[in-house]
């Protein structure tokens, strides 16, 4: 997988040569590029941005620098069928999801823009757009960020964790929240010593009759949806629910029939 990120701050992507990331780049599975914007720019200032129009707080980024930018990075791809797929950090975007990161792990080329500041004109991501680019906007929370650069590391992290040979246990990956359509919380997960300063684990998780420990986990992962994230119980399909899983939400309270449980108590 090939990924630019464009940035005001492109040293910031130095932290991805740490870690598993950094083991994925010198595997090769994937290549970075960090570009600076203003290597883009033609004035003396190298200025990326400009005040609103309409007034306001802040500055906004200007288009023609970006397109001068965008036009080099995206080239001849954008009607292939390896054409890159352009990336906006947005607060104002619906939410990144598990699904999104999945569906961008199958992607070949990756471009991600960075704002800062207040923001960017709205008129990039529409005349990609327009061109036909694959454009996305994505915020990655309900809280505000100085700039993108965060946020594009959050994502690359979820996408890029996915890519076939990235994990050392692909097993991992299956078992852990969110993904599937069935998303629940993880349950708890303990390691020896059972009992460690007066804290015991789950006598069961010891009993060594795997049906069991299989269906106390599965309990204390709907007991912890429904507690911290009743929005993920209300989207679960009931027709993919088993009969234990139902009599389970049915205890705590969900009206279990439908295509989703609804809470009744
Ligand atoms: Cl994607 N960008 C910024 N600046 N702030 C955010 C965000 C993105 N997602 C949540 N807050």
């Amino acid at each position: 997988m090939d990924i630019d990120i464009v940035s005001v701050f492109p040293e910031y992507f130095d932290v991805l040569d740490l870690s598993l990331l950094g083991k994925a780049k010198s595997k090769g599975l994937i290549s970075v590029h960090a570009h600076n914007l203003r290597d883009w720019t033609h004035d003396v200032h190298q200025s990326v941005d400009d005040t609103p129009v309409g007034g306001g707080a802040g500055m906004v980024m200007k288009p023609a620098v970006w397109a001068e930018c965008l036009d080099e990075l995206l080239g001849m791809h954008t009607e292939s069928p390896d054409r890159p797929i352009l990336i906006f950090p947005n607060p104002s975007a619906p939410l990144f999801t598990q699904q999104d990161a999945t569906e961008l792990s199958h992607a070949q080329h990756l471009v991600f823009g960075c704002g800062r500041y207040e923001g960017y004109d709205a008129r990039i991501p529409a005349y990609y757009r327009e061109r036909g680019v694959d454009v996305r906007e994505y915020s990655i929370g309900d809280y505000v960020l100085n700039g993108g650069e965060v946020a594009v590391s959050v994502m690359l992290e979820a996408i890029t964790r996915l890519l076939p040979g990235f994990m050392g246990n692909p097993d991992s990956i299956i078992e852990e929240s969110y993904t599937g359509g069935n998303a629940l919380l993880e349950h708890n997960q303990y390691t020896k010593p059972a009992s460690w300063r007066g804290l015991d684990v789950p006598a069961v998780l010891l009993s060594g009759d795997h049906a069991k420990v299989d269906r106390f986990r599965r309990d204390e992962a709907l007991k912890k949806t429904d507690r911290i994230r009743p929005d993920l119980i209300a989207q679960l399909d009931c027709h993919a629910l088993s009969k234990a899983d139902r009599k389970t939400l049915i205890e705590l309270g969900w009206e279990v029939s439908g295509d989703h449980p609804r809470r009744i108590s």
